[in-house]
């Protein structure tokens, strides 16, 4: 109490400005205060959880072994897939739409001559088996995966690292990267872990409504655990940046780092600012030269382009089992709905093209292998559902949307992805950035378009963090 009155005696004493500075210096740290302990409530990780996937009622006990699988077919599989081919009904395009309205059906006819008469399904199945594959049974669904380790060398540290792919991708887009990464780099090289997402390729689908991002990133951080690595390297971008993203906010001190080719930060006021501010003054808000470049005129790169490009998210969110009917029955429709976002994601001035310009980047050997991935799995649609158990609620309102990341991140910005997220953006959410490149070219598959662009953006990243 007499403190108090001597405080109060000492502040009346003082003239008007003075009184005025104290009051003002008061409300600011009380504020400063406050945005501290708002910043230090999201340091929480995110609760694991529990799932369990499989049909009917749980077991007592699973099986927890790891098991080799080979990828295999038959002449009947073949067989059956050369009879649908040869019975497809096809409509003409529209003259000069080029890919403006979708897959160019007459390209398409050229496409799947190919696929008929050319492409060697028993050929690709060896190159799948070129690397390990292995299964295991985690909350009730049989999950695959490849794992690749490094040639033994002397002196050579070998990190593991866990790359996650997206739709309409599968394990298959990392086969490029793979020797890149499991070479030598200065003493250190990686041996890499590539999953299945449950519902994806050969990973077996939930048979249970609800299997979004968290369940998928609680298996793989259980297939790590089953492994026997306690720390690692995680890598994604579509689904599999948001899976991994999810996996370093569930357990923050097995990951090691973090490495994005897409990250979604795209909220709150900062973001509102810095668009309204951006333009004119883009250093106010943190934007470089290249950010300006690649984010603006706003609307027209960012909300009318993807307005024009994601009807299939919508689908895919509301009816997956409706909308996959007819591709999962038909061979050349699946192909036409993949292919379409291998050109268009890649580059959206493909759109413009006759070809749909799916050649520039990649083989028609490697892009069927994708498609062949999906076909004989039958998991187009168990794939699709997967943006339904993720879109279900606003995703903003997620506990984990509201987490922080903590884990060293390393984000490789590619001119031609879908969005752009500038690095002021991506650190509302990715709170250690170690590095952020903007990349000379490619766009939303870049393990498979410029595998050794992004090996060499994952390494320096990888030697920041390990101060090599
Ligand atoms: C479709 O592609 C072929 C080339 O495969 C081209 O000759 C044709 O003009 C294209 N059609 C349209 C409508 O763009
Ligand atoms: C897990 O899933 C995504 C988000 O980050 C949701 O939107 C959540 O925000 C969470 N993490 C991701 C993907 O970044």
């Amino acid at each position: 109490m007499q403190r108090l009155q001597v405080l109060k005696e000492t502040f009346f004493g003082l003239d008007v400005v003075k009184q005025r500075i104290l009051i003002g210096s008061a409300v600011a740290a009380g504020g400063l205060l406050a945005y501290m302990m708002s910043r230090s409530r999201k340091v929480k990780t995110i609760p694991l959880g529990e799932g369990w996937w499989g049909a009917g009622e749980k077991p007592l006990s699973e099986d927890q072994k790891i098991y080799p699988f080979t990828v295999q077919t038959s002449d009947k599989e073949i067989e059956d897939l050369y009879e649908r081919i040869d019975r497809t009904r096809y409509t003409d395009p529209l003259e000069d739409s080029r890919f403006h309205y979708g897959f160019n059906s007459t390209h398409l006819k050229k496409v799947v001559s190919y696929w008929r008469h050319e492409f060697d399904w028993k050929k690709q199945v060896a190159v799948l088996n070129q690397y390990p594959h292995f299964k295991t049974r985690i909350e009730g669904l049989d999950v695959h995966f490849i794992h690749v380790r490094p040639p033994h060398r002397e002196n050579q540290k070998v990190l593991p690292l866990m790359m996650v792919h997206g739709w309409p991708g599968s394990f298959y887009e990392f086969y490029k990267i793979l020797p890149l990464l499991t070479q030598n780099h200065d003493g250190i090289a990686f041996e890499v872990i590539c999953p299945s997402i449950p519902g994806y390729g050969f990973s077996e689908a939930s048979h249970k409504q609800g299997f979004n991002s968290f369940a998928a990133a609680r298996i793989f951080l259980t297939l790590m655990e089953r492994l026997g690595f306690s720390q690692f390297y995680l890598q994604g971008g579509d689904w599999g940046s948001l899976i991994t993203t999810n996996m370093s906010q569930m357990k923050p001190d097995c990951v090691k780092g973090l490495h994005l080719n897409m990250c979604m930060s795209t909220r709150g006021f900062k973001v509102l600012l810095s668009l309204m501010i951006g333009p004119y003054l883009p250093f106010l808000v943190g934007f470089s030269r290249e950010d300006v470049r690649r984010l603006f005129p706003f609307f027209e790169k960012n909300v009318y382009s993807i307005l024009r490009e994601s009807g299939y998210m919508h689908i895919q969110a509301t009816k997956p089992d409706t909308a996959g009917c007819g591709v999962n029955d038909s061979p050349v429709g699946l192909a036409a709905y993949i292919l379409e976002k291998f050109s268009s994601w890649t580059d959206m001035k493909n759109r413009d093209l006759v070809d749909g310009g799916l050649e520039r980047k990649f083989s028609l050997d490697d892009l069927l292998t994708n498609v062949m991935i999906y076909w004989t799995t039958g998991s187009i649609i168990s794939s699709m559902r997967f943006y339904k158990e993720n879109l279900q609620s606003n995703p903003d309102n997620r506990v984990d949307a509201k987490t922080g990341i903590f884990v060293p991140t390393g984000l490789a910005a590619f001119p031609d992805e879908l969005m752009h997220t500038p690095k002021s953006w991506a650190q509302i959410r990715y709170r250690d950035i170690r590095s952020y490149t903007f990349m000379p070219r490619g766009g939303h598959f870049p393990a498979f378009e410029e595998p050794q662009l992004l090996a060499n953006d994952i390494v320096q990243f990888v030697k920041k963090v390990e101060k090599f």
